[in-house]
């Protein structure tokens, strides 16, 4: 991509100021990152390529992104760091369409950082408090919302994808990991039993955010504290178990998502305590089922991670970006480390829970 389309691209959007340059940010899995470096006193941007192989609707995920922050900036005392604010073309619309990639632009929040992992409880803990928050302020949005990733946190839809991927196994790596997908069949009733309860209704669904890894939270760089969450394009209505699972999966990992040592992934317990500290400390309106399951869906979730991850080493790496070839097989291998450990400290998990929702 050159910078005289990217430049291009971003012209189209009402930004305030004149563009200094724009330069590649971070390494999503799914989509590509830019800042909109501007001249003067006008504020950056961040200006994202949407990848529409994995969102096939994107303008229905804008609408959704448009929606929820509008709604969360009626809730708070600092609109414009509180919560995303996305900038709309000179045409009033949420996106553009440049060669049938999507392309949309938010103001990027100064003075503000995100982590690739948790280093401390009190990290953990506002981490919590941000996505508690989260989910108290969409509390009342009833406005329905789009599903733009089926089945996306859906363990019955991720088998069919998994039992049809098995079946084809495109590039022939099926039998190189046969202890692996053993892993996912000695669960998958016990996983299986958990969404049952999703789908008929025992656990309620909610706003959710559905992809709360610890680098989709930005923090004020000055105090520290959560500011709000950000890469909002998984936004859709699921459990709010979700977000507290996905959150875990990231936060206690005392090692790396992908880490090829796996002696260095484990489930701290202690950021397990401070994450929920402080996800309980927002999340007030919990019901008894939910914080029942809530320490499950840290495996839950950690365990669709696994699936996911090894599915796409199975699928030719066609879904995640990767840095080197057996990347996703090193993702499911150290994910997996990770559910064991969550495993083997449940029953603290659970103590932990109800000793911190009394
Ligand atoms: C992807 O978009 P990004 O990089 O924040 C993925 C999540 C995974 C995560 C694993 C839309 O997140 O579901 O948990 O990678 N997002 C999508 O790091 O599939
Ligand atoms: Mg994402």
């Amino acid at each position: 991509m050159t910078q005289e389309k990217l430049y291009q691209i971003a012209l189209q959007f009402a930004l305030e100021g004149e563009i200094e340059q724009i330069r590649p940010l971070g390494e999503g899995f799914i989509n590509d990152t830019f800042v909109v470096q501007t001249k003067g006193n006008a504020p950056d941007y961040i200006l994202q390529r949407k990848n529409h192989v994995v969102f096939p609707d994107v303008p229905a995920m804008m609408e959704n992104i448009w929606a929820v922050t509008e709604h969360i900036k009626t809730k708070v005392a600092d609109p414009m760091r509180e919560t995303l604010t996305i900038v709309k073309t000179h045409d009033g619309a949420l996106y553009v369409e440049v060669d049938g990639n999507f392309w949309a632009v938010c103001v990027m929040i100064e003075n503000s950082l995100s982590y690739d992992r948790a280093t401390t409880p009190e990290l953990a803990l506002q981490g919590g408090v941000g996505i508690g928050r989260f989910q108290a302020q969409l509390a009342d949005f009833t406005q329905p919302l789009k599903v733009v990733l089926k089945g996306f946190h859906d363990i019955r839809y991720r088998f069919e994808q998994w039992d049809a991927t098995l079946a084809a196994d495109p590039v022939g790596r099926k039998q190189e990991v046969a202890e692996e997908i053993e892993w996912i069949a000695s669960r998958r009733e016990e996983m299986s039993n958990f969404w049952a309860l999703v789908e008929n209704g025992t656990i309620p669904t909610h706003v959710s955010h559905n992809d709360t890894k610890i680098s989709n939270i930005l923090f004020d760089k000055t105090t520290g504290n959560v500011l709000c969450a950000i890469d909002l394009d998984t936004v859709m209505s699921s459990t709010s178990l979700n977000d507290f699972g996905d959150a875990i999966r990231s936060y206690t990992n005392t090692g790396a998502e992908d880490d090829p040592v796996l002696e260095n992934v484990s489930m701290s317990l202690d950021m397990f305590r401070a994450y929920t500290e402080g996800y309980l400390s927002e999340q007030k309106s919990l019901c008894q089922t939910e914080l029942d399951w809530l320490a499950f869906s840290a495996k839950y979730i950690t365990y669709e991670q696994v699936l996911r991850f090894l599915m796409d080493y199975i699928d030719g790496d066609k879904y995640y970006k990767i840095a080197y070839p057996d990347h996703n097989l090193v993702r499911t291998r150290a994910q997996y480390k990770l559910l064991c450990s969550m495993e083997e400290q449940y029953e603290d998990m659970c103590a932990i829970v109800r000793e911190l929702s009394k």
